[in-house]
């Protein structure tokens, strides 16, 4: 084990972010308390282990603090030994990198934007969201998981498109994720769900999700005009 400090999670059950460091410390086997923050009043110990970002998931551990989803998850791989995550071989592990970033910073705001767009801008943004996703897809092409043979730290980062994604769109209704566009990535995800048992203790509970998920939604939409 790494430290003697049990590690401690700040995070909000709803956010893909904190969900992930959970499921990569549940992976890891890792003893851990769950701190859950109300974003609308911040609290004295996030703003003082996250100044710069003020934003969960924060993790502690022996007395300091790691911030930044994907780079919580390589400290804890690299922490904490058990199921490895990252590739052992550098240009394996520089691949994962670049897709979890591709994910994060490319992938993901185009799919908000697409469920976020105007009726009439939704089809175009709707088509590059397409095409991020058929290549995604095609990293993962005939491997069982993005890490291989086994759940890796892409497939944890990647579990964002996995479940937000149709979550998100069986509320507002825009059909992206699909068994008929997305054979590969689709079977990917019914694989995590029945073959990771801590798949499911790290999604937030569906219909309290979708709730929260059609209420940020509505906001939304009156903050941006008729959609
Ligand atoms: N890049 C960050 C994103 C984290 C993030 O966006 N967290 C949101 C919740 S899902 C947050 O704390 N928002 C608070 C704010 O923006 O004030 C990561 O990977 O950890």
């Amino acid at each position: 084990m790494g430290g003697e400090e049990k590690a401690k999670l700040l995070g909000v059950w709803s956010s893909p972010y904190s969900r992930r460091v959970e499921l990569a410390l549940k992976l890891k086997g890792v003893p851990f308390e769950y701190v859950e923050e109300d974003l609308s009043q911040k609290s004295a110990l996030l703003l003082k282990c996250n100044p710069v970002h003020k934003k969960i998931p924060v993790l502690l551990h022996n007395g300091k603090s790691i911030v930044e989803s994907l780079v919580i998850l390589e400290y804890i791989d690299e922490t904490w030994k058990g199921h490895s995550l990252l590739p052992q071989d550098p240009y394996e592990r520089a691949n994962a990198r670049f897709w979890a970033k591709f994910i994060d910073d490319k992938l993901m705001p185009s799919v908000w934007k697409t469920f976020l767009s105007k009726e009439k801008e939704r089809d175009k943004n709707k088509e590059e969201a397409y095409e991020l996703l058929r290549t995604l897809e095609s990293e993962l092409k005939d491997k069982k998981y993005f890490g291989g043979d086994d759940i890796g730290y892409l497939d944890v980062v990647a579990n964002v498109v996995a479940f937000w994604i149709q979550r998100v769109q069986s509320v507002v209704a825009i059909d992206l994720l699909n068994q008929v566009c997305f054979p590969i990535l689709c079977k990917w995800i019914e694989r995590l769900y029945h073959e990771i048992p801590v798949i499911k203790e790290c999604l937030p509970p569906k219909d309290k999700h979708l709730v929260y998920i059609k209420a940020r939604y509505e906001a939304a939409t009156a903050a941006n005009g008729n959609l």
